[in-house]
């Protein structure tokens, strides 16, 4: 790996000697490496290195216009703000591809830390406040200039028709281990595509989102525990925020990892969702419409039963999509979503009253 990415830093002009290089592996897509060059003088920088898994973004360059898009926007809005940073190469270019035609980009690594699991209320309500902030500062950007990175990316409707009709083929015979999880999904089927169906319709305000808010996705200062900037930006398209808000309380309010096997540890932590809520709804209170403020909690009952549907549809048709690390990882990855799926059901009147209570008090 360590000529790989030596090649990589030579075409993207970083200064000084590869000295070190580390996986960064929470990511179940690109593979990502952090550099550290050792410069002239011997001062260390580091840098991100990333692959970008081509069979999951058949056109990267659209994603990194995409980038270079919404980063100047924020740094022309924002110039306060921390943006991420992206190298170039002799030609200009944010991007390179090698010579076995693999795509590769760099970026300045930011000095934090990332929460893949997090228990502290004032760490979970600034998740929410970043990735209501960063609604907000894309507020006045223009979508429609953006690219369609991967279409239909969370049609939720569209996403389940793919799950049925892969189910109908049953090309693998993989069905079989996976009876009660189909029929589960075939029974929440409709409930689960509906806000999609809406936003199709035009019934919410058609936002620039993030689509991908997962905790791990904030940089922290890990001195303060402030949130310094949202990375992973691959997925930033025209959408709803109901849906950015559903993925990051589906990930941050789980009592477990999204793949625990043993789905009696999975639960939806109301404390947790408070203390997002807090830091959400606090940030956009001014700018949230009350059919969007109405469908939160089903926003992330939705979001959670679609990945159960993309896990599940990976698992029957062969893996080739998400990373696995393990023969059956997606089957454990659906069963955990769909035991958080069937507790945010279960709490679904407590949780739409915290977001009441807590949009009268923000
Ligand atoms: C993938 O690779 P990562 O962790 O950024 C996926 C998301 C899923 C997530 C689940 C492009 O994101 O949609 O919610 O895994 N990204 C893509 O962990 O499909
Ligand atoms: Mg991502």
């Amino acid at each position: 790996m360590y000529e790989k990415l030596n090649q990589v830093g030579e075409a993207f002009r970083l200064p000084g000697k590869l000295y070190a290089y580390d996986t960064i592996k929470n990511g179940n897509i690109n593979s990502t490496y952090k550099v550290t060059y050792r410069m002239e003088g011997g001062a260390l920088k580091s840098y991100v290195v990333q692959k970008i898994n081509t069979n999951v973004f058949k056109n990267p360059e659209d994603i990194m216009e995409n980038i270079d898009r919404v980063t100047s926007h924020m740094r022309e809005h924002y110039p306060e703000e921390v943006t991420l940073h992206f190298h170039h190469t002799a030609d200009g270019k944010n991007y390179l591809y090698d010579e076995d035609n693999s795509f590769w980009r760099v970026m300045n690594y930011v000095d934090s830390i990332t929460f893949d699991v997090c228990d502290d209320p004032a760490v979970i309500s600034a998740t929410g406040e970043a990735f209501g902030r960063f609604q907000n500062q894309l507020s006045d950007f223009d979508g429609s200039v953006l690219h369609e990175t991967i279409p239909d990316f969370h049609n939720t409707h569209k996403r389940l028709d793919r799950l049925f009709d892969d189910v109908a083929e049953n090309r693998l015979g993989r069905n079989q281990d996976a009876t009660e999880e189909i029929e589960f999904i075939s029974s929440v089927r409709y409930q689960a595509g509906v806000l999609s169906d809406r936003y199709a319709n035009g019934h919410f305000p058609v936002r620039v989102t993030h689509n991908d808010t997962k905790s791990n996705n904030v940089l922290f200062d890990r001195i303060t525990k402030r949130p310094i900037v949202v990375i992973d930006l691959d997925t930033v398209m025209p959408g709803m925020s109901v849906y950015d808000f559903g993925d990051a309380v589906r990930f941050i309010c789980n009592t477990a990892a999204e793949d625990e096997p043993d789905v009696r540890r999975v639960y939806f932590d109301t404390s947790k969702f408070r203390a997002f809520c807090h830091g959400y709804l606090g940030a956009v209170k001014h700018s949230i419409t009350p059919e969007e403020r109405d469908n939160l909690v089903l926003g992330a009952f939705s979001i959670t039963i679609e990945l159960a549907a993309r896990f599940l549809d990976d698992y029957l048709t062969g893996d080739t999509y998400f990373k696995v690390n393990y023969p059956g990882h997606n089957l454990v990855r659906t069963r955990c979503q769909l035991a958080l799926a069937k507790d945010i059901l279960r709490k679904k009147e407590e949780l739409k009253w915290i977001v009441e209570e807590t949009l009268d008090n923000a």
